[in-house]
């Protein structure tokens, strides 16, 4: 959680000095993500939102290739073709991101459904946030979820605001989010999402409980985007500045934090040497990315590559444009 808030926190200031042009950080949720890595193997597979990074830094992928994603630079593994944060690794169980919000509810499903039917024990998550969970794919992902039984988790990150909407929009007479799973028969839980112990907890409940068919498990996660929404929002302009403070749920590193200084599993000297140790892994994460270029500066792919990588075999109709342009 610490290595996370640290990656967004540096990010977002590489953002402010044009070396990206975008982020978004996950600033007061880092125990959803963080933790809900735990309770998966390899070869299950989440459908992220962009606000799921946690998952990729508890599963030790490289930070700097995260930042290299970010910084669109020649080091970038998706080579300049998504926004940044979008990232994409099948091999860490990390599904590509889409932008279009909700896609990754029946995606989610119909890969559970596939490892299913192919006898694997894989399972998949699926990640929506708040106000996405009123598109219509959330609730075709629940029917086909519920008759199908699929080996699937739909975590709903119940953060407060879908931008500027508080979440009390899209949940509207419902009293949670949660209580929507009922209606299909699907086991649903609405969780302290800023406790890291009851997201592991939960979580492995629920992994577990897909791996021996016995379904899908809806989440609804509770917490709060202490941050703006993306670096091109300003919170300001529609919640009180001093909302995150007065949350209820705190914040999950304090919280966590203390648990472990009051059962003694960590001392002052440990978590001081903890936060020395973070700024360091991402300040050499961030030199090493860095030298491979930023979007400001240093090596830029060639346009070649917008020919690359769309078709298996490359239409004439490209490769007439691909001789114009002299490649
Ligand atoms: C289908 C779709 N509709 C609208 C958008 C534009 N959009 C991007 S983020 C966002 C807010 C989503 O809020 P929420 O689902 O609560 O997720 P959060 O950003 O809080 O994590 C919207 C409306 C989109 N990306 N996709
Ligand atoms: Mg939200």
């Amino acid at each position: 959680m610490m290595l996370t808030r640290e990656f967004d926190r540096q990010m977002m200031i590489d953002q402010r000095q044009s070396k990206a042009s975008f982020y978004m950080q996950s600033t007061g949720e880092e125990a959803i993500a963080c933790a809900f890595h735990s309770a998966l193997r390899e070869g299950d597979m989440n459908f992220p939102t962009y606000r799921q990074q946690g998952l990729l830094v508890a599963a030790g992928y490289p930070l700097e290739l995260m930042m290299s994603q970010v910084y669109s630079n020649s080091r970038d593994p998706l080579r300049g073709r998504q926004m940044p944060v979008f990232y994409s690794s099948r091999e860490y169980g990390f599904f590509s991101i889409s932008g279009n919000l909700a896609t990754q509810f029946v995606q989610g499903v119909g890969w559970a459904m596939a490892c299913a039917l192919k006898g694997t024990s894989s399972i998949a998550a699926s990640w929506i946030g708040d106000g996405a969970s009123n598109e219509t794919d959330f609730f075709s992902a629940l029917v086909m979820a519920s008759t199908y039984r699929a080996p699937v988790i739909l975590n709903i990150v119940n953060n407060q605001w879908a931008i500027s909407t508080s979440e009390s929009v899209a949940r509207g007479l419902a009293p949670s989010f949660a209580i929507r799973g009922h209606g299909f028969g699907i086991a649903s839980l609405r969780v302290d999402g800023n406790d890291f112990l009851a997201v592991h907890s939960v979580a492995a409940w629920a992994a577990e409980r897909a791996r021996a068919n016995m379904g899908p498990t809806l989440i609804e996660w509770v917490t709060y985007r202490a941050a703006a929404h993306s670096s091109s929002d300003d919170p300001s302009g529609y919640r009180p500045a001093d909302e995150a403070q007065a949350w209820p749920l705190g914040d999950p590193i304090e919280r966590l934090t203390t648990h472990l200084l009051r059962t003694g599993v960590l001392d002052e000297s440990d978590v001081a040497a903890l936060r020395v140790d973070v700024v360091d892994e991402v300040r050499v994460a961030q030199i090493e990315a860095q030298s491979h270029g930023t979007l400001k500066q240093g090596p830029v792919p060639s346009p070649r590559e917008i020919f690359e990588d769309v078709f298996k075999s490359m239409p004439e109709s490209l490769a007439s444009q691909e001789r114009e342009a002299g490649y």
